[in-house]
């Protein structure tokens, strides 16, 4: 069996999940989900980030201990996925012991093997990144509390790396996609890269996992939490488990920590001699009010109002369709508003309540006995015979926003159809089996399951209801075959599952 390891970053618990935050999840979830219905063994991970200094600062603000703010904030992320029907397989935490042993292990191990050095630094230092940066970083922007530090510290010998991770990355097209951060990371590394400091003085920093060598200093909040993509799957600890996932297949984030990834964690991976992962994807951001959504920038939209008023599914609905991959997006309510109800209010929406009416007053609620095929309908047949094909090669290039219009576009094309056959002035003449009326209603049902089902990862829920309400039973859950509802399928009756959402100006 084909299997398929996705991760998603391990969020910060200095504050709740944003959009922003929802978003990679919900992405995960949907690959997920999608590959599991191909009938593929499917580990999809995530988790919480809970050292460092920006829980340690959390803490402080609020008076507690950083062990005790951690185990209340992951409960906002761990509640927030389920209101967001997020299905993961594993969730870890960085402070729990069978993350934080292995990460002692390799300390030690890297500290044995000549890995690290230990040497005294001066330069500036972000403490919002939390991490030395170069005067030219700083000039060009972005960097908040900027610092001078001269402090000793140990570094781990990434730039011995440089070389191999610059082949790889040429060698390996899929490696960092898309192709424009790839070229931002060889444009990167076409500096000499540094060495990685991978310790904090417990002077400046208690809260981190301490040296097993040093007990004058904790790790380095990235070294520690990259290490879950394989604490998380037993790396050391079960053999069979690690080498059943191991290397990952797919790890999401969005841009902004795309070179601790592509650069940090290869290497430390290159350095622990174990291969590295097939592919990083790396989002655009969510915007509001012209700049990214950060929990510090406070411009945040909060995921659970919106779920609140409009439902999950609609939520996951514009997330997945209005971000173009690689691209930023920006989040108001007016865009979302405009797309729940072109996609789904109008074109899904109506489409579900026309079919389904019409099979209740004209055909005792039955998916009726089609007749001939004319060319009308074959027409319509071939495109959903065609389209599922045509998503599985947009999925699998992780275009999913054209995955879902190409689905919409089937749904357009369906309302086209029942206009050109106008089945509710055809009952009128003849409502019987194999009639004209009977053949565009059971065309139209069958069409419409195909739709319905390609969108199932994107609005698992809600897909549910609408495939039971077409009389879409287990035994024909699986596949995109035209004709799966045979006639005498009992349909039932629709209440608008996307009701229109009128604005009051
Ligand atoms: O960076 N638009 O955690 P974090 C889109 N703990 N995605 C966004 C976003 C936005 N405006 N804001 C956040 C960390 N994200 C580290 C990761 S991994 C071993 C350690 C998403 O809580 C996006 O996936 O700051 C981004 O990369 C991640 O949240 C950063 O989450």
């Amino acid at each position: 069996m084909k299997k398929f390891y996705i991760t998603t970053p391990l969020y910060y618990v200095n504050d709740q999940p944003h959009i922003g935050h929802a978003y990679t999840t919900i992405l995960a979830d949907v690959l997920a989900r999608y590959h599991r219905s191909l009938g593929e063994d499917v580990y999809f991970l995530t988790g919480t980030d809970e050292h460092g200094q920006k829980i340690q600062h959390a803490a402080e603000k609020r008076g507690v201990d950083p062990q005790q703010h951690a185990d209340e904030y992951v409960l906002h992320f761990t509640s927030m996925w389920e209101k967001l029907h997020i299905k993961y397989d594993g969730f870890i935490r960085t402070t729990e012991k069978r993350h934080t042993d292995r990460v002692k292990d390799v300390l030690n191990d890297f500290y044995e093997r000549g890995e690290f050095y230990m040497a005294e630094y001066e330069g500036l230092y972000s403490v919002s990144e939390e991490r030395f940066v170069t005067e030219k970083e700083v000039e060009e922007g972005g960097f908040r509390e900027v610092i001078q530090l001269k402090e000793k510290n140990y570094f781990f010998k990434m730039s011995k790396y440089q070389d191999a991770l610059i082949r790889h990355i040429k060698e390996n097209p899929d490696f960092i996609i898309p192709s424009s951060r790839q070229n931002e990371i060889l444009g990167f590394l076409k500096k000499p890269l540094g060495d990685l400091c991978i310790s904090r003085p417990k002077s400046r920093l208690k809260w981190g996992i301490e040296l097993p060598f040093d007990k004058e200093y904790v790790t380095y909040v990235w070294f520690d939490a990259l290490l879950n993509y394989i604490t998380a799957i037993e790396w050391k600890t079960d053999e069979a488990c690690f080498n059943k996932w191991w290397p990952v297949d797919l790890q999401l984030m969005g841009k902004d920590i795309i070179t601790t990834h592509a650069v940090y964690w290869t290497t430390m991976l290159m350095a622990l001699g174990l291969p590295l992962p097939k592919s990083i994807l790396a989002h655009g951001w969510w915007l509001s009010g012209g700049s990214k959504m950060s929990k510090s920038l406070g411009n945040v939209v909060r995921p659970l109002d919106l779920i609140d008023e409009y439902g999950v599914d609609p939520v996951r609905y514009f997330l997945m369709r209005d971000m173009v991959l690689g691209l930023d997006s920006t989040f108001t309510m007016d865009a979302f508003i405009r797309r729940y109800n072109s996609d789904l209010a109008n074109d899904f929406g109506n489409l579900i309540n026309r079919v389904t009416i019409l099979i209740k007053k004209n055909f005792d609620g039955k998916i009726p006995e089609p007749g001939e095929f004319n060319l009308t309908d074959k027409e319509l047949i071939d495109e959903a015979g065609r389209i599922p094909a045509e998503i599985h090669l947009l999925i699998d290039a992780l275009k999913l926003s054209d995955a879902i219009e190409t689905t919409t576009s089937l749904f357009r094309k369906l309302n086209v159809y029942l206009e050109k056959k106008a089945p509710w002035k055809a009952v009128k003449e003849d409502r019987s089996p194999k009639s004209s009326a009977a053949t565009t209603m059971y065309v139209s049902a069958n069409v419409l399951l195909i739709g319905a089902r390609l969108l199932s990862p994107v609005m698992p829920s809600r897909i549910k209801d609408i495939l039971s309400l077409l009389g879409s039973t287990s035994d024909n859950q699986a596949g995109y075959d035209f004709g799966l509802l045979t006639p005498g399928t009992i349909v039932g009756e629709s209440r608008s599952p996307f009701p229109r959402i009128i604005l009051d100006d």
